[in-house]
């Protein structure tokens, strides 16, 4: 029995529901409230001590972090395999797993949060400021630096420029392969909520002259597990009426 406590619009979610829906692999969707904070309470720190979705239970285990569990879906139901059968296709498939981590993953949450999540914090005192930030068991220090304000400038357009490298390093890749790894892997699967995040955002003006970009994209979106990871509900645009402008 597999369950994954996830929330709807979190990018980290989306790469497991996307894995699990292109397997097939039947789950319960257990949505974790972020309003109520329900990611911060004893209760589901006991299952991720992080704060953080999502989580996935399998029987009696617990396994933790979006790409990690990516891995192990594919190990334990190897029927739809999504990683290359051979040790250095796996080495390049990691190479790109651990990039999307590192710098856009990190990137996206910046005019992310300025551009949406930062509204929940602008009417907190400074002790409920405080307090918010305490709480959170992994980003603490990330909190801090976005304050009541906002990141600032030049991280918001260093973040621009991380997402911009991305996609053009996507676009080199796809010149000459249909996806990320040649076939069809995690790889794909791991950036493609940040990219759908991007356009959320505004920000889809960065592969509008990338072409392999654009196709790598527009095929992605035919399939029946992107359609079944984003119902309605699942990006900013769904939940907030107003986004602010990309800066
Ligand atoms: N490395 C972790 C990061 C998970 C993570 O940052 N999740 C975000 C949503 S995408 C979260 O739960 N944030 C809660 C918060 O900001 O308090 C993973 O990939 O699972």
């Amino acid at each position: 029995m597999l369950e994954l406590l996830n929330n709807p619009i979190s990018t980290c979610s989306q790469k497991v529901r996307l894995t699990l829906h292109e397997k097939g692999i039947a789950f319960t969707d257990r949505p974790v409230d972020f309003r109520t904070k329900e990611h911060l309470t004893p209760k589901y720190l006991a299952i991720n001590p992080d704060g953080v979705v999502p989580s996935l239970l399998h029987d009696d285990r617990i396994i933790l972090d979006s790409s990690v569990i990516m891995e192990y879906l594919d190990e334990v139901f190897p029927d739809v395999p999504l990683t290359p059968p051979d040790a250095y296709g796996r080495a390049k498939m990691r190479k790109w797993l651990r990039f999307i981590e590192e710098v856009p993953t990190v990137a996206i949450r910046i005019p992310s949060f300025n551009q949406v999540f930062l509204r929940h914090r602008k009417g907190l005192s400074d002790d409920e400021l405080s307090a918010d930030t305490n709480a959170r068991t992994l980003r603490r220090t990330f909190y801090r630096e976005m304050g009541r304000d906002g990141f600032s400038e030049p991280r918001l357009q260093e973040s621009y420029d991380r997402l911009r490298e991305t996609v053009t390093r996507m676009d080199e890749a796809l010149a000459d392969r249909e996806w990320l790894c040649g076939d069809l892997s995690l790889a794909d699967f791991c950036v493609v909520p940040t990219i759908d995040r991007m356009r959320d955002l505004g920000l889809d003006v960065i592969w509008e002259e990338k072409p392999h970009m654009k196709r790598w994209w527009a095929a992605m979106q035919e399939r029946p597990a992107y359609g079944a990871t984003y119902y309605e509900g699942t990006r900013v645009t769904d939940i907030y009426d107003e986004i602010g402008e990309p800066a």
